[in-house]
C-alpha cells in the first residue's frame, strides 16, 4: 500500500500524490468508500490493482477541515493584508486569525505590497502582532522582497492563503510558484479582457515539499460558532491571563478586577485587538441568545 494525498478531484477521479515518490496517480475509490466524503487534502492509502490502476482503499482521519474551499488537513494559514492599496482592515485580520485558530490551523500574518510604502506604514500594529507572538512576513510580490523567506516558511506544510480582495494573494502564489499563472489566461483579443479560469480547488506542490491551496481560504467570514471562553483562548494575549481575574468564568468584558481589562488600560494588550474581541464577543452572545429563545 502507498500513502498519498489527494491533490485534485476531477471527473470522478482523485489525483493523488504518492507522498514518497511524488508521483501523481489518477485514482478511483473503492466502492465501500462511496458514501464517505473525500476531498482535496485527504491522506489516503492506495493499492495498485492488477490492471495498473490505483484504488483508494482507506481515508485517514482528518487533522483539520476547511469548509470553503473544501480542503482537509490544512496545517497553516497565511493571513494577508496589503500595507496600502487597499488599506489593511485589522478587524478582518483579527477575524481571519480567529477563524484559523478556532479551526486548529496555525496562522501567520503577511503584509504585502511593502514596495508601496515609502515610510513604515502601520508599524505600531505590525509590531503589536509580532509582540503577541505571531510570525509576521513583510513581502512585495512585485519586487519579490521577502518572498524567498515566505516560500521557505511554506515548504513542508499544507498551507492556505487568506485575505481580502486585491491584497496580492494570487500575485504571491505566482511569485512563489512561477509558471502557475493563476486567475487569468491570455487576454481575449475580442473582448481585450483576461479569461477567468474556473477550476476546482487544487493543492500546488512546492519544490521542497508541501503544498499551497490554490484558492483563498476562510471565504465565509462570519464570526465562528464558538463560545466566549473559546474566543478568549483564540487570543494568545488574552489567554495568557487565564485564571488571573477575580471571577473564574470572567469573559473580560465588564467584570470587576479583570486582568485583561487592566492590561488593555495599561497598554500591554493592544486596544485595537481588544476592541475587535469585544465586537466578536457581542456577536457570539447575540447568536447564543437567538438560539435558545
Ligand atoms: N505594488 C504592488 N502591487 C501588487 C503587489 N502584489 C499584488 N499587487 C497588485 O495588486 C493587484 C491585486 O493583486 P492580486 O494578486 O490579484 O490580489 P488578490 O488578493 O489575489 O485579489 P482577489 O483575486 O480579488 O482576491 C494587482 O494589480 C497586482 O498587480 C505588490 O507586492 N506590490
Ligand atoms: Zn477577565
Amino acid at each position: 500500500m502507498v500513502v498519498g494525498q489527494v491533490v485534485r478531484v476531477h471527473g470522478g477521479f482523485y489525483f493523488t500524490r504518492d507522498l514518497t515518490t511524488g508521483i501523481v496517480h489518477e485514482c478511483v475509490r473503492r466502492g465501500r468508500l462511496a458514501t464517505k466524503r473525500l476531498c482535496v487534502g485527504d491522506r489516503v492509502l492506495l493499492r495498485e490493482a492488477p490492471d495498473g490502476k490505483y484504488v483508494i482503499e482507506e481515508v485517514m482521519p482528518r487533522q483539520t477541515e476547511l469548509a470553503r474551499p473544501p480542503v482537509a488537513n490544512v496545517e497553516q494559514s497565511v493571513i494577508i493584508m496589503a500595507v496600502k492599496d487597499p488599506e489593511p482592515d485589522f478587524r478582518l485580520l483579527d477575524l481571519f486569525l480567529l477563524l484559523s485558530i478556532a479551526g486548529a490551523i496555525k496562522p501567520v500574518v503577511c503584509f504585502n505590497k511593502i514596495d508601496l510604502a515609502l515610510v513604515d506604514l502601520h508599524s505600531q500594529e505590525i509590531e503589536a502582532y509580532k509582540k503577541i507572538g505571531f510570525r509576521v512576513f513583510l513581502t512585495s510580490a512585485k519586487t519579490e522582497e521577502g518572498v524567498e523567506e515566505f516560500r521557505k516558511w511554506l515548504t513542508g506544510s499544507v498551507s492556505v492563503l487568506a485575505g481580502p480582495s486585491g491584497v496580492g494573494k494570487s500575485s504571491l502564489l505566482n511569485a512563489i510558484h512561477p509558471g502557475l499563472c493563476l486567475k487569468t489566461a491570455q487576454v481575449n483579443p475580442k473582448t481585450r479582457r483576461g479569461r477567468h479560469i474556473t477550476r476546482n480547488v487544487e493543492l500546488i506542490p512546492l519544490a521542497g515539499g508541501g503544498f499551497v491551496v490554490d484558492t483563498p481560504g476562510f471565504t465565509n467570514i462570519n464570526t465562528p460558532d464558538i463560545s466566549l471562553p473559546v474566543l478568549a483562548e483564540c487570543y494568545p494575549e488574552i489567554a495568557a491571563h487565564r485564571g488571573k481575574c477575580r471571577f473564574n468564568n470572567c469573559s473580560h468584558l465588564t467584570e470587576p478586577d479583570c486582568m485583561v481589562q487592566k492590561a488593555v488600560a495599561e497598554g500591554t494588550i493592544p486596544s485595537f485587538r481588544y476592541s475587535h474581541y469585544v465586537g466578536f464577543a457581542s456577536e457570539i452572545t447575540k447568536r447564543e441568545r437567538t438560539r435558545y429563545f
